[in-house]
């Protein structure tokens, strides 16, 4: 076994908006299908990032190799990806966890991101190189609309800088074709030190970023780039992917994300405003960077229950794959 951690433990104007595909605007839309095309935000997906799951699916992209495993949970992506293509988005918004910045958000804004993304645990599953286009328009847009709103927000434009793993992690699950343009947010990561966390601004930001989508006229898919329960394993076995070494930490962690997934699972989404929370302080989740809270306050809490599509563990973290769809 070799050590890898260290712990003790909508708008209808979409059909004007598009400028011709470049680097620096949004690319071609989907394939049209039937049925109106109206902007705003279409789905919302819980889109977790273990780096395992895209060594697991060996893409071109990614250096190490790997025999497969966590196929459960890459099942759930794959139907997760053909829900995301039915939706004919125009852009896809993220917001991760390990985008870490201590004041304020930030909004990427740099116009063609390329580069080498590394996983700084496992080293030896993600070593991802990317390159993929930004939107520009509605990223600066989520600034404006977040500054407006209050809210301590930054333009990312210094070309280069490294696009962290759980962004490229959740955006290539989702879309390995990177055919569709992206903003990506930042989780800022202040709670984490403070005792009293509040997902308070998470609200803020949700709200700033519907009101720049919608501004803007795009038909927006979100991805909440969290895993839920969070204690891991601090060694892994010889062959990463070896599942008979694959289970939850804990009775204790499972049931956590169980009892928040049945609150999913009923809905209405509202109800998550006090089960996240709750999850947080019995699991130790992931949720805490606020991904979850943003995506679920963007999409105005709407009034359904969410799609689990699949759920697993990686290295002892719970994961699920979950859809809730715009009513
Ligand atoms: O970032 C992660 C994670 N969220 C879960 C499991 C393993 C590694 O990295
Ligand atoms: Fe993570």
């Amino acid at each position: 076994m070799s050590r890898v951690f260290h712990l003790p433990a909508g708008s209808t104007r979409s059909g004007a908006r598009r400028a011709a595909a470049s680097p620096s605007g949004p690319g071609p839309a989907a394939a049209p299908g039937p049925g109106p095309r109206r902007g705003g935000i279409v789905a919302g997906y819980l889109a977790p990032h273990p780096p395992h799951l895209v060594y697991a699916e060996n893409p071109p992209q990614n250096e190490p190799r790997s025999t497969g495993g966590w196929e459960v949970l890459r099942w759930g992506y794959e139907e997760l990806r053909r829900r995301l293509r039915a939706h004919r988005p125009d852009v896809l918004v993220v917001h991760a966890p390990h985008w870490i910045t201590m004041v304020g958000h930030h909004v990427n804004c740099v116009p063609n991101p390329r580069g080498v993304s590394v996983e700084p645990i496992f080293p030896h599953l993600f070593r991802y190189h990317y390159d993929f286009r930004t939107d520009v328009e509605l990223a600066e847009a989520v600034v404006e609309e977040g500054e407006r709103a209050g809210l301590v927000t930054s333009a990312l434009r210094e070309e280069g800088v490294r696009v962290d793993y759980a962004t490229i992690g959740a955006l290539h699950l989702a879309n390995p074709d990177w055919d569709l343009p992206v903003v990506s947010l930042s989780a800022n990561n202040n709670p984490y030190y403070y005792s009293d966390a509040s997902l308070g601004e998470m609200e803020t930001l949700g709200a700033a970023t519907r009101r720049a989508i919608e501004r803007t006229g795009r038909r927006a898919v979100l991805l909440a780039s969290n895993s839920l329960s969070h204690m891991h394993w601090d060694t892994e076995p010889d062959l990463p992917e070896d599942m008979a070494a694959e289970h939850p930490f804990s009775h204790e962690q499972y049931a956590g994300d169980m009892e928040l997934l049945q609150i999913v699972r009923e809905g209405p989404t509202s109800r998550l405003k006090d089960a996240i929370p709750r999850h947080i302080g019995a699991t130790a989740s992931e949720t805490k960077a606020g991904s979850l809270t943003w995506l679920l306050a963007a999409m105005g809490w709407p009034e359904v229950a969410g799609d689990v599509l699949a759920y697993g563990t990686v290295i002892a973290t719970g994961n699920a794959v979950v859809e809730w769809v715009a009513p």
